[in-house]
């Protein structure tokens, strides 16, 4: 038998799978992928040199495949479970992110490819939050919580034989990979039938929305998925014509010459009819759309620089002057890949020209790259931001569970925890751009 299906073409398969089965399920998902192409469409033909940029990087391709979708779940097993699902589509679990010091009970991770082939290919990645029941404070609904998720089993039986085998295989075969593909999809789907009854949801809802979200569904079903776009702030503007009512801030970074990170919109969720156990029918919401706009990953100096501007200019209420006053703040972040580079605020990835090609043998490692560049025989690209950013996720969260800041006491944060839920450490992203940058100068002959 041969094993001869690629991580790659599973999880492309998949993420097409999941992006069709959300167009269903949240029509106003589909009006926001036509709106971003149609922007991103824009931004290319007004702007041959961005779109050559993009081509040179290899970034054009995956752009209008890119997503990443978010999901929580309720315990240990779910999430190492979800590991093992995601391993087989080649991700990884990278970062942890602490949520509860915005008030919300989770922490999180997300699983993405992580070598550059693959993120070229396709860099779906999905944001994925453990629900963590010590911060329900009643003591009798916590227990109530967790005897319900006790008992269910968000994947199919076949879901885990496919898994079981694929580890001891160490591969698929093409029938394998696509059933496991249309297994694994139901564990994110939808479903109108709550596990519980009405009074059950009503009680962990008033301790809070997300946790009545996590533990009375049968799955764990996908909340977003979020298209790129190239120009946030015109997607932003042109979305209530599109009839979406967009999240009033833009969260992360303000708009740059060189786009850092990461910056997101999201629109309100769905109120969605859901049947509880004794046929007494209710609405749930907890689905939304959501954009972004990737920028340059940061070195852990530029970071520490972006959490403090970030810190310090505070949020607003009206989205033009907070963008304004985040402007005013980020004039002490340079702008320009010339400086992000010299002061080593950002991951860059070095190539070598044909000329410079041609002159291999007139430079060796150690040496510096940028009169090479002057010379054009080199040229430095940034690495693009795959991860994401605590506080904008809490913005996310917020504006998606009406607003309501829910600060608690968050406990010792316990990324130890989730890490043994999940089974395996999560990997450093710092490290991994690193690594990225690292590999390019080898292949130019600067390490
Ligand atoms: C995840 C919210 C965070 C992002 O892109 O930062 C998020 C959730 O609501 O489950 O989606
Ligand atoms: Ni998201």
């Amino acid at each position: 038998m041969a094993y001869t299906i690629t991580a790659d073409e599973i999880r492309e398969a998949f993420s097409q799978a999941m992006s069709a089965m959300y167009q269903q399920e949240v029509p106003q998902y589909g009006t926001l992928l036509e709106l971003v192409a149609d922007v991103n469409l824009a931004v290319l033909e007004n702007n041959p040199k961005l779109h050559e940029q993009l081509a040179n990087a290899d970034e054009l391709a995956r752009l209008n495949v890119e997503r990443h979708g978010a999901i929580r779940v309720g315990t240990p097993l779910e999430l190492s479970t979800l590991r093992r699902l995601f391993a087989v589509m080649g991700m990884q679990p990278v970062g942890y992110y602490d949520l509860s010091e915005a008030g919300v009970p989770v922490h999180s991770t997300a699983f993405r490819p992580v070598d550059d082939e693959a993120l070229c290919r396709n860099p779906f990645r999905v944001f994925t939050s453990l629900l963590r029941p010590e911060l329900i404070e009643s003591e009798s609904l916590r227990q109530r919580a967790k005897a319900i998720l006790a008992k269910r089993s968000i994947f199919t039986p076949r879901c885990l034989e496919l898994l079981d085998c694929f580890e001891q295989q160490g591969g698929f075969t093409a029938a394998q990979a696509s059933e496991f593909v249309q297994q694994a999809l139901e564990t994110f789907r939808w479903h109108q039938h709550a596990t519980v009854d009405y009074d059950t949801y009503h009680a962990l809802h008033s301790e809070h929305r997300l946790i009545a979200d996590v533990v009375c569904f049968p799955g764990c079903h996908i909340n977003h998925l979020t298209p790129r776009t190239l120009d946030i702030d015109r997607v932003q503007a042109l979305m209530p014509e599109y009839g979406i009512e967009p999240k009033v801030l833009i969260e992360g970074p303000p708009r740059r010459e060189v786009p850092l990170l990461l910056r997101q919109t999201s629109f309100k969720a769905l109120e969605e009819p859901v049947l509880f156990a004794g046929e007494h029918r209710g609405t749930h919401s907890a689905r939304f759309g959501e954009i972004e706009q990737r920028g340059v990953a940061l070195t852990p100096k530029g970071r520490a620089l972006y959490d403090r501007l970030l810190a310090e200019a505070g949020t607003g209420k009206d989205n033009l002057i907070h963008q304004h006053h985040l402007q005013e703040k980020f004039k002490a972040f340079p702008d320009s890949e010339l400086l992000l580079r010299r002061q080593g605020l950002a991951y860059f990835r070095y190539r070598l020209t044909p000329t410079g090609e041609g002159h291999r043998h007139a430079f060796g490692p150690g040496d510096d790259p940028q009169p090479l560049i002057e010379r054009g025989w080199v040229v430095a690209q940034p690495i693009t931001y795959e991860d994401f950013l605590p506080v904008s996720a809490a913005g996310i969260f917020q504006s998606n569970l009406g607003n309501e800041t829910q600060q608690r006491q968050h406990g010792n944060a316990s990324r130890e925890a989730f890490e043994q839920a999940l089974g395996c450490s999560v990997l450093d992203e710092f490290a991994l751009y690193q690594a990225a940058e690292v590999r390019s100068l080898r292949r130019c002959g600067l390490v």
